[in-house]
């Protein structure tokens, strides 16, 4: 306390900071008496030694993820680190945006003495090198969102993990597109839909064939859904995925837009604006609910960006950090697959859901 208070302050303050009783009986107990430029060396490299030691006592995980970037993700790493804190224990927070990065955080993360990690990798078939890499530095690992495949194009199972149940999402999705086409009377010859998808992904094709179902249960003409496939799963993805299937389409004056996330959606909503599409023609409808989408619902006209599915983005970095720590510190593996819903974020909710949710 008194070397925080003395290397907060220029020159030799801690004499003017301790009281005068306690410098009185600090002088006369204490065995060490430095004075001046020796005390203060002295006293900073005790600090520093003793705050050394208390660091590398703390257990440390990390928290790996796809795209940084993301509100998504920033808003997950952001609750690792706050429940670290209150638990004690420190959290390492990476991006790891490609395999090289990737497997070179878990050896600098092994190497800085981590007891293991949670993950969002880059590709999701990378799942051997990851379980493998894992095994040989002795690090216990989850995976949250995105979950990893064998060789075999397999799930690998034993493999912890924390997901939104990307079905149930999806398919609230597809019914709150037929909802909102219904609620504008929009005619069902003048519309179509875009779907973009990461076909190698498969939260991501689960997502968009749930909402496929409920659109085609809500009576939608299948012919009238057009694909697209996204090579990378933000903005630019969206964009550029949706950009031809657009152009192609002029006799389409009513868009619904879904996809795996709000960023493509995002993407595709831009898309339709490059295009000159009115807004009021356009229903796109994310999922997430992290920064991009209130940074769309804060615009001051509404935009072909109608909602998202909010997922608590919280929830899933907290739990699956705890997930792990109990699992470093003996306690029992955690649970194969844990799903959680979602709830819809529209302009007018927005603020209250993300509150609801514990959102960043
Ligand atoms: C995938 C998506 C992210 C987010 C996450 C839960 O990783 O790429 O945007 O939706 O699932």
């Amino acid at each position: 306390m008194q070397l925080v208070q003395y290397l907060n302050d220029n020159g030799d303050p801690a004499v003017g900071r301790i009281k005068a009783s306690d410098r009185a009986a600090q002088s006369s107990s204490s065995p060490l008496v430095l004075s001046g430029l020796t005390r203060w060396v002295f006293l900073a490299m005790l600090g520093f030694a003793l705050g050394a030691c208390s660091q590398s006592s703390r257990p440390k995980i990390g928290f790996l993820v796809k795209m940084p970037e993301q509100g998504w993700f920033i808003n997950e790493q952001n609750a690792a680190s706050r429940v670290g804190q209150e638990m004690g224990f420190d959290v390492i927070n990476l991006g790891v945006q490609d395999g090289e990065k990737m497997l070179s955080a878990i050896d600098n993360l092994a190497a800085q003495g981590a007891q293991g990690f949670v993950i969002c990798p880059p590709d999701v078939r990378l799942g051997p090198a990851i379980v493998a890499r894992a095994q040989a530095l002795n690090l216990k690992f989850v995976t949250v969102d995105d979950q990893l495949q064998g060789p075999d194009g397999k799930i690998i199972e034993a493999v912890p993990h924390l997901g939104m149940s990307s079905v149930k999402i999806g398919e609230q999705v597809g019914a709150t597109l037929a909802e909102e086409m219904q609620h504008r009377g929009w005619n069902p010859a003048q519309t179509a839909a875009l779907r973009i998808s990461d076909n190698e992904l498969p939260t991501a094709r689960a997502r968009t064939d749930g909402a496929s179902r409920a659109l085609l249960k809500a009576g939608f003409d299948a012919s009238r859904i057009y694909d697209s496939a996204q090579r990378t799963t933000d903005t630019d993805g969206g964009f550029n995925a949706a950009t031809p299937v657009l152009s192609k389409h002029p006799e389409v004056s009513h868009w619904l837009i879904f996809a795996i996330n709000d960023e493509t959606v995002l993407g595709a909503v831009r898309a339709t604006e490059q295009l000159r599409i009115p807004a009021e023609n356009v229903i796109g409808v994310g999922i997430n609910g992290a920064a991009e989408a209130y940074a769309e619902f804060s615009k001051n006209t509404p935009t072909g960006f109608y909602g998202s599915m909010a997922v608590s983005s919280t929830m899933h970095g907290r739990q699956s950090a705890i997930n792990l720590y109990k699992w470093i510190r003996g306690g029992e593996k955690p649970p194969g697959n844990t799903e959680t819903g979602g709830t819809l974020m529209t302009r007018s909710n927005w603020r209250q859901v993300k509150t609801q949710l514990g959102l960043d």
